[in-house]
């Protein structure tokens, strides 16, 4: 009697588990399939409208090097015309620690520790200033500001100018240089007090 009752008991508590298992793990297993199945559709129709008014029309890069001998890679700024403007993207991971001034230089040619890139981009021949906050009026077409740089030399600068292009019109970039200065641009004039000229690239067009 006593053995009866105990294996009655048994074979119930194992059929209530079987019966949980068949009932739950089929719906778990739907929820996930449909959760995922709702992700890939958010981002298949997400994909698509995004990427035609982002389309760039064409990208130069720059190289920065540094000016002294033997001149080491410092980074890269690329430069890629959108329908919104002039996005320009720095990139350094082997730079001096510390504020330094990052500017567009009017000519193509970094030779004489960067002195030959002369003065700043300027064709509006305006005072300097901080073109993102200052506009193409108050500041020189080439004055991007300053790059923060960390104590692993790392610095990243990111800005969408509009008005600025790489090949069309007054304020076009394509061959000429970045600079990047010793010191921070303090904004002053003529040229923002960032001193010497340690790292320097040309702005070559890139094919797409
Ligand atoms: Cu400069
Ligand atoms: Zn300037």
């Amino acid at each position: 009697m006593m053995f009866k009752s105990w294996c009655f008991g048994a074979i119930y508590w194992v059929v209530s588990l079987l019966l949980v298992l068949t009932i739950y793990i089929p719906h778990s297993y739907a929820s996930e399939i449909k959760s995922l199945g709702v992700e890939v559709a958010i981002a298949s129709e997400l994909e698509q409208p995004a990427a035609v008014p982002m389309m760039a029309l064409s990208s130069a890069k720059a190289i920065v090097k540094s000016t002294a001998d033997p001149s080491e890679v410092l980074g890269e700024a690329v430069f890629t015309e959108l329908e919104t403007g002039l996005e320009v993207a720095v990139i350094l991971d082997n730079a001096p620690t510390g504020t330094h001034a990052f500017h567009i230089h009017k000519m193509g040619n970094c030779a004489n520790n960067g002195k030959a890139a002369k003065g700043h981009f300027n064709p509006e021949n305006v005072k300097h200033g901080y073109l993102p906050k200052d506009g193409f009026e108050n500041a020189h077409a080439g004055d991007l500001g300053n790059i923060e740089i960390n104590e692993d030399g790392m610095g990243m600068m990111d800005l969408m100018i509009e008005g600025l292009s790489l090949e069309q019109g007054k304020h076009a970039i394509a061959n000429r240089s970045v600079i990047l200065h010793a010191q921070a641009d303090d904004y002053g004039q003529p040229t923002g007090n960032a001193g010497d000229r340690v790292g320097c690239g040309i702005i070559n067009l890139a094919a797409i």
